[in-house]
């Protein structure tokens, strides 16, 4: 039987299992990358494993989230980040290098390749027909000692793209389309691999913002060929011989098909608070804008920047909009800054940012009270702009562009000719921010500031597993509900003890004290628990806090992960109803918890307040209850080393 492109990267890469959908498998990665806000920790973790060096083919640490360094606490990681990274052979991308999925997708990602990113939205390589997936940084860490990657094979789904994009349409809307079609929760346990005559019209940077916010999906990753186009910019980008031809065999099958026709589409935006929140621009209406944001990992490509210059060129910023630009790469940012196109956006009156994730994870540009904020980005949860009342729509940089003129939320096709920008057939190729590792790291000495505390970790399961439901949160809870992402938190990234103090604020200002008060306890959630971010920290601050269970009535992937890593049992309700039995404050027992765990997959609750028992799933592979059992993925592993 023929195969799509995922299973052929899968097979390849294929370490244990069998690849039956919704089993347990382990693959080979060949590259990692980390960006500084979950490095630190994944570096930590790196070295609680005890190898002397990497054993991938290519890892790289990108400094792009934590920049503003209003304090010493940022530039303190980097400097950890910069030595571990140089004694343990990982290539260091220099903060002002760029955002790391787009240096990544630029200098080295490889069609057919793996990669393993400490960061969501790692799937931007699936752009250039990598398998790209995004997870918690202790598996990062794992991979980057050379162990394998375990996920449950997924389900592959088809996006079949006919047609071609309208001018003034862009990629952002294509993945707003899907988004609308399939929801936050539609990837869950699924790769989505793009086919069909449209793909031929898509450039790799246009591909990789859609495989960028397949994240938002929930989707494993997502992936499109590498073909004529691909080798292009490879070609460009002066690395062809990292090329390979990557299409599905002709009798591939797959488990889903959802086909968009590229003619149809019309630009569209992801209305407040959810990025499956999508309407027509035009049917949105011409709303008052205050600030328009272009940039982060999904819209900064050297093509996405020229668009909004040739929209800006002669024009000016409407004098109510505060209009910010973020290149992606210092490439993108050399480029414009030679062909004018830089200065071309400074005359319309654009604030440049330097090249780095800046307001996307509300590292400063939080905007006005009430503010209706236009961003090119891919999240628009509640409050991750550091604006609480903020309204934010995730629009093309078309959109956004036009609408910093107008100032209004403006269907771009009312705006005259839309502008064309080709491929350039050569980046500007200069590779000076990216330090390489030394050759022997032995003599290198890690430099560890005052702000790096050490990181919480489990101990076994407990026979008996008791707590009171400390909170009852509804659907959606994303991880930046519970582990807040701001310029004032983020320093705080390798301070679990500081970081405690926010967990899940913005639901209940007083878990964290209720949490201590009672010695821990359980989280009742909703669907979707645990959606958007890979941060591990969203499960490490509550272990930190004696979180011991969260039940919730369905799980996002990476933070389920995260839990089993942890040590945290993610337990689903079997009977959705029995979420409304629960009452905050309610005394909660699983008896024999180990004998129940290892008997199978349903266990019991026993709500003691409510004199109830209630059925909660947990359906683990052998590995993964013992390392529950074990208390989480390092316990797991010493006890491994120990035995071997
Ligand atoms: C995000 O977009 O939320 C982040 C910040 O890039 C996160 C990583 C983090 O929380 O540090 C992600 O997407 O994984
Ligand atoms: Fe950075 Fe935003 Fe991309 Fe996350 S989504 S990696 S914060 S640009």
């Amino acid at each position: 039987m023929g195969l799509n492109i995922a299973q052929k990267i899968l097979k390849e890469h294929l370490v244990s299992g069998e690849m039956i959908q919704g089993k347990e498998i382990s693959i080979r990665i060949d590259q990692t990358l980390t960006q500084d806000s979950t490095g630190t920790m994944a570096y930590l973790q790196f070295e609680a494993i005890g190898l002397p060096r990497v054993k991938t083919k290519k890892s790289v640490a990108y400094i792009d989230h934590n920049t503003l360094q209003a304090g010493f606490e940022n530039a303190d990681d980097h400097r950890y980040i910069q030595t571990v990274a140089s004694k343990h052979g990982i290539y260091f991308s220099r903060p002002g290098n760029g955002i790391c999925h787009q240096v990544q997708l630029e200098r080295f990602g490889v069609p057919g390749m793996t990669l393993l990113g400490s960061d969501s939205h790692t799937p931007t390589g699936g752009g250039l027909g990598m398998l790209a997936i995004g997870a918690g940084g202790l598996d990062v860490a794992v991979a980057m000692g050379g162990g394998a990657y375990f996920l449950t094979t997924p389900k592959v789904c088809k996006v079949e793209l006919t047609g071609k994009l309208n001018p003034w349409v862009a990629a952002k809307d294509i993945i707003l389309e899907v988004l609308r079609v399939l929801t936050v929760k539609g990837g869950v346990g699924k790769v989505i691999e793009y086919a069909g005559e449209g793909v031929k019209s898509l450039s790799v940077p246009e591909r990789a913002t859609i495989t960028n916010m397949g994240a938002e999906l929930g989707a494993t990753t997502s992936v499109f060929p590498s073909d004529e186009i691909t080798k292009a910019f490879l070609k460009a980008q002066d690395r062809e011989s990292d090329w390979v031809a990557l299409a599905p065999d002709a009798d591939a099958t797959y488990d889903e098909v959802v086909t968009i026709d590229l003619n149809t589409l019309v630009p569209m935006a992801a209305q407040p608070h959810s990025p499956d929140n999508v309407a027509k621009v035009s049917d949105i209406g011409k709303i008052k804008v205050n600030q328009v944001a272009i940039g982060s990992c999904t819209n900064s490509s050297y093509l996405d920047i020229m668009k909004v210059s040739k929209i800006l060129k002669g024009k000016t910023v409407h004098p109510d909009v505060s209009l910010v630009i973020a290149p992606g790469s210092k490439q993108v940012l050399n480029m414009i800054a030679e062909n004018g196109a830089l200065a071309d956006m400074v005359a319309a009156g654009a604030r440049i940012l330097e090249s780095a994730c800046g307001p996307c994870i509300g590292m400063g540009q939080a905007p006005c009270t009430d503010a209706i904020s236009l961003r090119t980005f891919n999240r628009n949860f509640e409050g991750r702009s550091g604006t609480v009342s903020a309204s934010v729509y995730l629009v093309s940089p078309e959109v956004a562009a036009v609408s910093a003129i107008t100032g209004v939320l403006t269907d771009p096709r009312e705006f005259g000719d839309a502008p064309v920008i080709e491929t350039p057939t050569a980046f500007m190729v200069n590779d000076n921010m990216v330090v390489a590792p030394a050759p022997e790291g032995n003599d290198v000495q890690v430099v560890r500031g005052p702000n790096i505390k050490p990181f919480p970790v489990n101990t076994e399961m407990q026979e008996n597993v008791n707590g009171k439901a400390l909170i009852i949160v509804g659907d959606n809870i994303t991880t930046d509900h519970i582990m807040p992402s701001n310029a004032k938190l983020l320093p705080y990234r390798s301070n679990i003890p500081y970081l405690a103090e926010y967990c899940l604020a913005p639901c209940d200002e007083m878990f964290p004290a209720r949490a201590k008060q009672n010695g821990g306890g359980f989280i009742i959630g909703g669907t979707n628990y645990g959606q958007g971010s890979s941060r591990e920290h969203a499960a490490l601050v509550p272990l930190y806090l004696g979180i011991k269970g969260v039940i919730a009535k369905s799980f996002a992937r990476i933070h389920m992960a995260n839990l089993i890593n942890s040590g945290i049992l993610p337990l689903t309700f079997v009977n959705e109803a029995d979420y409304d039995g629960i009452d905050e404050g309610d005394d909660l027992a699983i008896e024999q918890a180990i004998d129940q765990i290892k008997a199978g997959d349903v266990l019991k609750v026993n709500n003691i307040t409510k004199h109830k028992t209630f059925e909660v799933s947990i359906v683990l592979s052998d590995r993964q209850s013992d390392i529950l059992l074990a208390g989480g993925l390092l316990n797991y592993t010493k006890k491994l080393s120990e035995q071997a």
